[in-house]
């Protein structure tokens, strides 16, 4: 049963975006340098190509510049891209930076360098949380992708639009919807796809270069990763990982696991996935030295350190027995900012004032015991097959899946400055960056300590426990 799409009338009329502030300075302006964010995806690179051939066609003098040395990505080697800089022009301060999809300036790249010697910045996006680093911005929350804000712009300065730009921008919108079905896929990003098919767009062409080019050490990796992977809580939960070895063995770079666990979520009745691609150095390690089979009972984040129980030999078919056990950790929570990640490797989304210590004795009381604990939005959990902070950066609503934990002890070691030190005990697959995140604030560092009845303080790379000894402790 379906019904048709209603929606609710507003209380008020929201603001509608003002398109003539950037229109004006493009039309003032003669010379420009076009860039997009780092690591760049379908709408970043085709909001960028199709900004830079609307230039030309205005009879402006436009370069694109794109940060870093990494290769395109090889499902866009078949746009026309062959114009991008990868340094910055010598006369890079002659010219308006124009920046696409980019929602603040540290996505443009590591070079401040870039924003120093601009003269003047356009931004124009879509993501809600950008930060309006231009000195003129357009932002539009409600847009599918920086594609279809684009779109409007040109047809306000009179573009018209050419196969070569509608093939942009509809590159820009297919990518950037999930092919027409993440939840940013509106009536209207329907209506321009349409309308940039009549205007030239090759759907198919499109989707040969974008879907259909898979490189073969690429397919062999997948098969890698489907052969890892292995249900939990009832067919919920979809794990897999990659070794390094994984990696070697098909002769694949690291990029190339980007997409994999799209497989692993479309399994029926899985409602979360998880891949596990950073390669446990200490894994490698030690199956190297004994020759034996190897394994680990749990992952430990790539910022936390502390105790992983490893599995050798036979005793890597009782893991089972090992994955579930309580774990103890050491965490220093900074509670004056939350990154996106709720670990010191993300950036940082919000700065507020540190809460007063009664203020946070109160909070902790409500973290203790039976709690539902929200997976960090910017974890690297996919939802509706897209890495959950990916689809929050570009402003598309997340609902996180919500998790049962048990928090038995939780202690405040100390609180200096904001960074709060505790002492936790929780029940196995509790994110502690959740509950740095319920805090307010981020994992400044994280060090587990126990597992079930076994303590980092034995951890040895050396020393093996007999597995019978092993399973007596449980
Ligand atoms: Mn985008």
């Amino acid at each position: 049963m379906s019904s048709p799409q209603t929606s609710p009338t507003p209380l008020t009329t929201p603001a509608k975006p003002d398109f003539e502030p950037v229109a004006d300075e493009v039309r003032r302006r003669s010379r420009f340098l076009v860039t997009t964010h780092e690591n760049p995806d379908g709408d970043a690179l085709g909001s960028m190509l199709a900004l830079h051939l609307a230039l030309e066609q205005l009879g402006k003098d436009s370069s694109m510049y794109l940060a870093g040395d990494a290769p395109l990505p090889g499902e866009y080697k078949f746009m026309p891209l062959d114009g991008v800089g990868r340094h910055l022009p010598d006369d890079c301060g002659a010219r308006t930076l124009f920046a696409v999809d980019c929602a603040n300036e540290s996505r443009i790249g590591p070079d401040p360098e870039i924003l120093a010697q601009a003269p003047f910045v356009l931004t124009v996006d879509h993501h809600h949380d950008n930060t309006c680093f231009g000195n003129v911005n357009l932002v539009v929350p409600d847009a599918s992708s920086t594609g279809e804000v684009l779109a409007d712009l040109f047809e306000l300065l009179g573009v018209e639009i050419t196969p070569e730009i509608a093939e942009a921008l509809y590159i820009a919108v297919v990518t950037d919807t999930g092919r027409f079905q993440y939840t940013n896929t509106s009536p209207k990003a329907m209506r321009l796809a349409a309308y940039l098919i009549e205007r030239g767009a090759d759907v198919h062409k499109v989707f040969q270069g974008v879907y259909e080019s898979v490189e073969f050490a690429k397919l062999k990796l997948l098969a890698r990763a489907l052969e890892h992977a292995q249900v939990y809580e009832g067919g919920r939960v979809v794990v897999s990982y990659l070794a390094h070895d994984d990696f070697s063995d098909v002769s694949a770079p690291e990029p190339y696991a980007e997409g994999i666990i799209d497989y692993l979520r479309a399994v029926q009745g899985a409602d979360m996935s998880v891949l596990i691609r950073e390669p446990l150095a200490v894994v490698h390690r030690i199956r190297s030295r004994t020759g034996a089979r190897t394994g680990h009972a749990g992952t430990l984040d790539p910022f936390a350190s502390g105790l992983l129980v490893l599995l050798s030999g036979r005793a890597t078919k009782l893991a089972p027995k090992f994955v579930g056990l309580d774990k103890r950790y050491r965490t220093q929570i900074d509670l004056s900012a939350r990154t996106s990640t709720g670990d010191p490797e993300g950036e940082v989304v919000e700065r507020h004032e540190p809460p007063e210590p009664a203020e946070l004795e109160h909070a902790l009381d409500g973290l203790r015991g039976e709690v539902e604990l929200r997976v960090p939005a910017a974890s690297a959990v996919k939802v509706g097959g897209e890495r959950a902070y990916r689809l929050h950066r570009r402003g598309v609503e997340v609902e996180m899946p919500v998790r049962r934990s048990h928090v038995r002890e939780l202690e405040l070691l100390g609180y200096d400055r904001g960074v709060a030190e505790i002492d936790l005990l929780v029940s196995s697959g509790t994110y502690v960056r959740a509950i740095a995140d319920a805090l307010g604030g981020h994992c400044a560092s994280l060090r587990r300590t126990e597992v079930g009845p076994f303590s980092v303080d034995e951890a040895d790379e050396e020393r093996v426990i007999a597995v019978e000894d092993a399973l007596a402790r449980l």
